[in-house]
């Protein structure tokens, strides 16, 4: 997911735009340090930095420096191609600026629209995750099949499916990955789930559901995600003995949300949910940091 874009000549901001912003670090400082390397790049050459849970994907063009900030964990290829494309986009409409000394008095805000046609142009890749039979396919139907209630009955799924979700969700579109739960899948989901920006961890509310979730998913989730933000969604609350939304939180060491993905009326959540954690509204975890007892 791109989050930023900072453009900068001579020491002053000529553009930005910050659709996500980074309350971790000190932006500032940090974009100090990225335009000084920036500088000593050679004429469209792209380089990259990682800080925490952030890249820095920057190259120099006519003395100026374009940085974008992403999420560590998406594919460096298609920032880079991003970055490559707004650049492009960037020049054609303002190298004759930049070749004078009009630069210092122009206005390069109208860019914003630009830039953020792009951003929709590298989907965000979103990972359903979690134990057969909890709910991943009914919600990612929920989510992107609105004329349609979502399914009642269960029909496992094989290895992995995906679909584009368009919603209110700009600049942003998401690329929803419903991964196969039964176990023997599981080993395939590395895979599959390279390069994802979110992940949800989908639970029935059951005790040993969660159980499942920590030993069998956290692992392979660790290891190939560590970046990425989670949060949890406590399914099929309806159900007698469901555990609460808290209580499958506080097991999973993950914020979790409670959901009926088998009901329609629960579509306008569900979307709002990953709107909110997309933008970074609500609490989240980053997989990395989540504790394992
Ligand atoms: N009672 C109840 N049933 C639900 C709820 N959400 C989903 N279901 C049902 O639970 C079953 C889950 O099916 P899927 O969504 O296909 O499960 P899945 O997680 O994709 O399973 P795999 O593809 O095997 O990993 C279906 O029968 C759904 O209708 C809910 O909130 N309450
Ligand atoms: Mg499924």
């Amino acid at each position: 997911m791109i989050r930023e874009i900072h453009v900068f000549k001579e020491g002053r901001t000529l553009f930005e735009d910050v659709i996500v912003p980074n309350k971790d670090l000190d932006t500032r400082a940090v974009m100090m340090l990225v335009s000084s390397s920036a500088k000593k790049l050679q004429e469209w050459k792209i380089d990259s930095m990682e800080i925490e849970r952030y890249r820095y994907v920057y190259m120099n063009s006519h003395d100026t420096q374009f940085i974008m900030t992403m999420d560590r964990q998406a594919s460096v290829q298609k920032a880079a191609e991003a970055l490559m494309s707004m650049v492009s986009k960037f020049m054609t409409a303002f190298e004759r600026v930049l070749e004078t000394d009009e630069w210092k008095t122009t206005d390069f805000s109208p860019f914003k629209d630009g830039f953020r046609k792009i951003v929709g142009r590298v989907p965000v890749k979103v990972c359903l995750a979690g134990h057969g039979g909890t709910g991943k396919t009914t919600l990612l139907e929920l989510a992107t099949l609105p004329s349609q209630a979502p399914p009642q009955e269960y029909v496992p799924t094989f290895f992995g499916d995906k679909a584009l979700l368009k919603a209110d969700f700009d600049p942003y579109v998401f690329s929803m990955f419903d991964l196969g739960g039964q176990d023997r899948f599981v080993q395939e989901w590395g895979k599959i789930i390279r390069a994802g920006s979110i992940v949800i961890i989908v639970t029935d509310s059951t005790k040993e559901n969660l159980a499942w979730t920590k030993r069998v998913a956290y692992p392979v989730l660790k290891n190939e995600l560590p970046y990425a933000r989670a949060i949890a969604i406590a399914n099929k609350q309806d159900l007698p003995g469901a555990l609460s939304p808290e209580e499958v939180g506080r097991r999973l060491g993950v914020p979790a949300y409670g959901m009926q993905a088998n009901r329609r009326d629960f579509r306008d959540r569900w979307l709002k949910l990953l709107r909110a954690v997309a933008f970074e509204e609500i609490d989240f975890k980053i997989v990395g940091e989540i504790e394992v007892d």
